[in-house]
């Protein structure tokens, strides 16, 4: 995979030679290629930004560097782009929210290109023209928080896709466990455990050492689900009663949730009459 970044401060981006993500790069897995914004700039102070029409506080980007350094890139593709081109990526705090379900798509294309806004953002139009010529444009938010810029959502989304390519991580199981992947239903992971068997006075819960696997993944399941309904009842309203048991509708009901037409509902407080 191909990743090309635009930043006014491409050394924000230097954790991407480290631990897997710089490993898979020597290993030919993954090139990152940073490139300077204002190298795309025509005027003596190398000006990115312009005040807003119609006012108010701060300073956006203007388009036309952005219009250059994009261009610059687009021109340059990996061989391995073929027609589709490549998935321009627009960090935004109003942008689609970040998943494990868009880091899988993303690592299945072959070019990802970021444009890394700074000040309050960056004119518009650069997205609608992108769009407009035909790129795939997304911008994406980490969350519903307000970052200074667009560079640590680049650390974070290629952090996450890069892992999911074949080679990067080595344990394919390791990767197919994890939280949010289909397997668990779109749980939370229950806890989990190392030696000592007890550490500071806490011991290890005794069903994980009893030796019986079905009590063992009864016990997780639980874990999971009560995690779940206390940490991220919105990920329950997801869960399809269909795949739940007797057990399961048991856990969920003590901690206060009831099936609805879709995905598991807080259960309607009962009421005096
Ligand atoms: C940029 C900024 C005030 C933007 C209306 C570029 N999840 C997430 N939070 N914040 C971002 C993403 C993000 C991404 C790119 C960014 C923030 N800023 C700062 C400040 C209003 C803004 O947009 C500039």
């Amino acid at each position: 995979m191909r990743v090309d970044v635009v930043s006014i401060f491409g050394e924000y981006l230097a954790p991407l030679s480290l631990s897997l993500i710089g490993k898979a790069r020597t290993q030919g897995l993954l090139e990152v290629r940073v490139h300077d914004l204002r190298e795309h700039t025509h005027d003596r102070h190398r000006t990115v930004d312009d005040t807003p029409y119609g006012g108010g506080a701060g300073l956006l980007m203007k388009p036309e560097p952005w219009g250059e350094a994009l261009d610059a890139v687009l021109a340059d593709p990996p061989e391995s782009a073929g027609e589709r081109g490549p998935v321009l990526l627009v960090p935004s705090p109003v942008g689609e929210v970040f998943t494990q379900v868009a880091a899988v798509e993303l690592a299945a294309e072959p070019w990802l290109v970021f444009a890394c806004g700074r000040y309050e953002g960056i004119d518009a139009r650069v997205v609608e023209h992108y769009r407009a010529r035909g790129v795939r444009v997304r911008e994406v938010s980490l969350g519903d928080y307000v970052l200074n810029g667009g560079e640590v959502a680049v650390l974070v989304v290629v952090e996450a896709v890069a892992r999911l390519l074949p080679g990067v991580v080595g344990n394919a199981a390791s990767l197919a466990e994890e939280s949010h992947a289909s397997e668990h239903d779109g749980l939370l992971e229950h806890p989990a455990y190392t030696k000592p068997a007890t550490w500071r006075g806490l011991d290890v819960p005794a069903v994980l050492s009893s030796g019986d696997h079905g009590a063992v993944a009864r016990w997780r399941r639980e874990q999971a689900l009560r995690r779940t309904a206390r940490r991220r009842p919105d990920l329950l309203a997801r869960l399809d009663p269909a795949r739940c048991g007797a057990a399961d509708l048991a856990v969920l009901a003590e901690e206060g949730f009831v099936p609805g037409a879709h995905g598991f509902l807080p259960a309607a407080p009962a009421v005096a009459d």
